[in-house]
């Protein structure tokens, strides 16, 4: 049981005790000239995992995406996207501004574009219209309460992108929730993309940083693209240190997180005013709406006093994300205490 119980995003997680000791004893050395000995062994077991050529370890999640889709469009271009996925939402229109291409955003059911989508999108060869130049997937989805999409879905999409001869980026923040929700290995998700980012600071606990990963040559690209942006890090072993211990010790424990987010997912259901998709309940987040004027900000208020930390992600839905720093006690509290703000509605 923790003091306050913080829901907010599964971003907020601390280093174990093992991520400080690592971090405390690594070995580093200059990584922008490539001589970090802890980044490479991070870079490879990320490749290794993901089963592709090779990765570059990034600041953030943002910076993930960002490198990977300048590096694989040009300027004038068009992204395809479904319309809540991060990349079009909250990475501050990056790809625009910086990477001077334009974003056809789809809206999807469950945060996935479908093959019929992807075909109807990718734009055909004419002097008035602008070239395809990437689609974009996110897997798990974090606006549609972290749903997964399953490896024959991604291979499905990606069929239709590559005959078109369109690559595909995965935003897989969070992939490996998507992996052991499922039950598959990562390559499975991973097989059919030609570029992915997942990051380390989120549910698998460490202080900071993500993997890009993709061919060699890919991976060459995004390592000059990360510098121009200046995300060329120095002794930057320390940080990769702990991201070797998130993925030796931090995955299969997803599993808890998800169980609790289920947990939290069935008492919110029954609570007065309260509607939340239990179908769309697969991993580590919880969106549910609230359906009475004023109840979004009574239920962050409420709940703040009471030193429970919910997050509200429109006027009228409120997301919570389970993670390590979350126990069962902690979902139970967080219940009792939105009960009792609900009890007279
Ligand atoms: N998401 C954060 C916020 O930015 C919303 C959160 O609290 O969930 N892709 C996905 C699917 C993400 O959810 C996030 C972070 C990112 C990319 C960006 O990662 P960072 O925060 O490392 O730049």
């Amino acid at each position: 049981m923790h003091d306050v119980v913080d829901l907010r995003s599964d971003t907020l997680t601390l280093p174990t005790p093992a991520m400080r000791e690592a971090m405390a004893r690594a070995e580093v050395g200059d990584d922008v000239w490539e001589e970090d000995p802890t980044v490479k062994r991070l870079e490879e077991d990320a490749a290794r995992r993901a089963g592709k050529e090779a990765a570059l370890f990034v600041t953030s999640g943002t910076q993930g995406n960002l490198v990977s889709v300048l590096a694989q469009t040009r300027p004038g271009q068009e992204i395809v996207l479904d319309r809540d996925c991060h990349i079009f939402n909250y990475e501050v229109a990056g790809t625009a501004l910086i990477g001077g291409v334009q974003t056809l955003a789809i809206a999807t059911e469950r945060g996935f574009l479908t093959p019929e989508q992807v075909r109807d999108s990718i734009r055909p060869s004419n002097v008035h219209i602008p070239r395809t130049g990437l689609v974009c997937l996110e897997n798990t989805h974090n606006r549609h309460g972290g749903t997964c999409c399953t490896p024959e879905e991604i291979e499905a999409v990606a069929a239709v992108a590559h005959a078109a001869g369109v690559s595909v980026h995965l935003d897989g923040a969070r992939i490996f929730n998507a992996a052991v929700a499922l039950g598959r290995p990562l390559p499975d998700f991973t097989r059919h993309v030609d570029s992915l980012t997942f990051c380390l600071s989120k549910g698998l606990g460490a202080p900071v940083g993500s993997l890009v990963c993709g061919t060699r040559d890919f991976v060459a690209r995004v390592r000059r693209i990360r510098k121009m942006l200046g995300g060329g890090m120095r002794q930057v072993g320390v940080l990769a240190a702990a991201g070797l211990v998130a993925l030796e010790t931090m995955v299969e424990r997803l599993a808890e997180d998800h169980a609790h987010a289920q947990r939290l997912a069935e008492g919110v259901a029954r609570l007065p005013g309260c509607r939340v998709d239990l179908a769309k309940v697969q991993t580590n987040i919880v969106i549910f709406r609230v359906e009475r004027e004023g109840g979004v900000v009574a239920l962050v208020t409420g709940a703040l006093a009471r030193k429970v930390k919910i997050h509200q992600i429109g006027p009228a839905a409120i997301r919570c994300v389970t993670h390590k720093d979350v126990d069962r006690e902690d979902i139970d509290r967080a219940l009792a205490a939105l009960r009792e703000i609900t009890s007279s509605w």
